[in-house]
């Protein structure tokens, strides 16, 4: 990882010290392990710091990550919008963690937009918006867990954290790698993993709450979705799986059920980009996922209104869901060259 800028950093310690008011720690719409395990994370350690913290996230996020030290509390904009809004009209200071544009947390978008105290990103999805005062952004880093358990050691907070902030890191970390499958070449991250055990955190008992905490129907729905839903392409290295409405319904539903799906076609040999997409009550979620060197950060900016990072990235369309199919079908020849030199990694 590259160094953090050491003057950003104090500068968000001196902030941090200085806001009259709590400190509003902010994720992503459809937050992940990575959004949750951040804001979490920092937020227990600024209140062992002394601190009051206030948790916010645009919309409802999977049960698994219920258990981590905190989640009860996160206030979500999509039921308590005027909560959210009172807390961030009274915060001293807004933290953006795991996302780098107000366009990420959907309808809350104006909010952040609009906030005039204090602020600061910790992210590392690449082409961060200029929106807040201070920006600390490594899309070299693993996760922005990772990240954010090297500004607190910068800051000089270390001694706050706690076994409950070291879980909520170490589920970051954990999700963001795909539980160490990607974005794991650089040698940090397994240190910090290392260093995150001293706190006596049981990593088979967090894998465990959240990989090992489905419902048999969300077994039988990525069952069927495999066998029935998904459509390889040989010569372009690639596999498409769609989700439509009527499919979710059969299986009884729930959001977050198909997290993950967009991962299994990569263990077929010789597939290096699998994409995946889902029919959403006013939208279509279109979810990608490579090995190698193939961007898709690039066709998800390009024709679906979306980005993230070169391995990893999703959009949405407001099309009927055969038209976003079809879309990616009448793009996906401009990729064949790229796909054919894609080496996995
Ligand atoms: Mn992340």
């Amino acid at each position: 990882m590259e160094p953090i800028d050491i003057k950003t950093v104090k500068l968000f310690r001196k902030a941090i010290e200085a806001a009259s008011g709590p400190i509003a720690l902010v994720a992503h719409v459809n937050a992940d392990g990575d959004a949750i395990g951040s804001v979490l994370g920092l937020s227990r350690v600024l209140r062992n710091a002394g601190k009051q913290t206030v948790v916010l996230a645009p919309n409802h996020f999977p049960p698994y990550y219920k258990w981590i030290a905190g989640a009860e509390e996160i206030l979500i904009f999509s039921q308590f919008y005027r909560e959210v809004r009172k807390a961030l009209a009274s915060s001293g200071m807004m933290i953006c963690l795991d996302l780098n544009s107000p366009a990420r947390t959907a309808d809350m978008k104006e909010l952040l937009e609009k906030y005039r105290k204090s602020s600061i990103v910790i992210d590392h999805h690449p082409f961060p918006q200029k929106f807040t005062n201070l920006l600390i952004s490594h899309p070299e880093c693993s996760s922005t867990a990772e990240l954010v358990f090297h500004v607190i050691k910068q800051m000089g907070y270390r001694e706050y954290i706690d076994m409950e902030a070291a879980e909520a890191l170490y589920c970051g970390i954990m999700t963001d790698t795909g539980s160490f499958d990607f974005n794991i070449s650089d040698p940090q991250t397994f240190r910090t993993v290392s260093e995150l055990l001293e706190w006596k955190i049981d990593p088979i008992k967090i894998h465990e709450k959240v990989y090992d905490n489905y419902s048999a129907d969300r077994m039988r729905l990525l069952g069927y979705c495999l066998c029935e839903c998904m459509n390889i392409l040989p010569e372009y290295h690639t596999a498409v799986m769609h989700l439509s409405r009527d499919i979710q319904q059969k299986f009884n539903f729930l959001p977050g059920d198909n997290e993950g799906f967009v991962n299994y076609p990569l263990s077929i040999k010789d597939i290096h980009f699998s994409v995946l997409f889902t029919e959403k009550d006013d939208h279509i979620k279109v979810s990608f996922r490579s090995k190698g060197d193939f961007p898709t950060n690039d066709m998800a900016a390009k024709y679906f209104n979306g980005g993230g990072h070169k391995n990893a990235s999703g959009g949405e369309l407001k099309v009927p869901f055969e038209k976003a199919i079809e879309l990616f079908y009448t793009v996906l020849p401009d990729y064949k060259e790229l796909l054919e030199a894609t080496r996995r990694g």
